[in-house]
């Protein structure tokens, strides 16, 4: 039963093809929430943000952070611009629902806020009107199997097609025709 034999392997290989990336998976680091060191979103205050008034003050205007990987935002004000007396402007970043608000910042000052809630939290500055930008908050990303779920079916597919043709070769050798010598 030469045919039995190769059935036989392929669906070892099979079993084999699908444990091994299913432990893979299981045990790379990334997958384990111990793992993920949170990255600090930042945000600047660009220079002229205070006197542009066509600028929105904050860069990127618009950010999407994810709980547990990126939800801890720094604004920096970093607008070294000079007003019309001499003087750098201050800026706040301030919540539109008033859920956070930073002290009035000068230039270098950093204010830092996590996001804990999912949710589009838009803010502005107190001082400049023109100022404003939106923090989207995302909740816990789940991680990506490395393995795709198409890619498991096809190769436990491919086992059971594999001992079914066993079987059936097995079943059916005694009825079939002898070839002429
Ligand atoms: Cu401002």
């Amino acid at each position: 039963m030469k045919s039995g034999r190769i059935s036989i392997l392929l669906v070892v290989a099979a079993v084999a093809g699908l444990g091994f990336p299913a432990a893979v998976f299981a045990f790379s680091p990334q997958n384990s929430a111990l793992a993920i060191s949170p990255q600090v979103t930042m945000i600047s205050i660009p220079s002229g943000s205070g006197i542009t008034q066509s600028s929105q003050g904050y860069s990127p205007a618009s950010v999407v952070v994810v709980i547990g990987v990126n939800n801890t935002v720094t604004w920096t004000d970093n607008d070294n611009q000079m007003d019309a007396n001499g003087y750098t402007p201050n800026h706040t970043a301030t919540a539109n629902d008033n859920s956070f608000t930073s002290v009035s910042l000068s230039i270098g000052d950093q204010f830092t806020y996590t996001f804990n809630s999912p949710g589009t939290y838009m803010y502005h500055c107190k001082i400049h009107s023109w100022m404003n930008g939106v923090v989207i908050v995302k909740g816990t990303a789940t991680p990506t199997p490395e393995f795709p779920l198409p890619f498991v079916v096809l190769i436990v597919a491919l086992g059971v097609a594999a001992a079914a043709f066993s079987l059936a070769r097995r079943g059916s050798s005694p009825i079939l025709p002898t070839s002429a010598p």
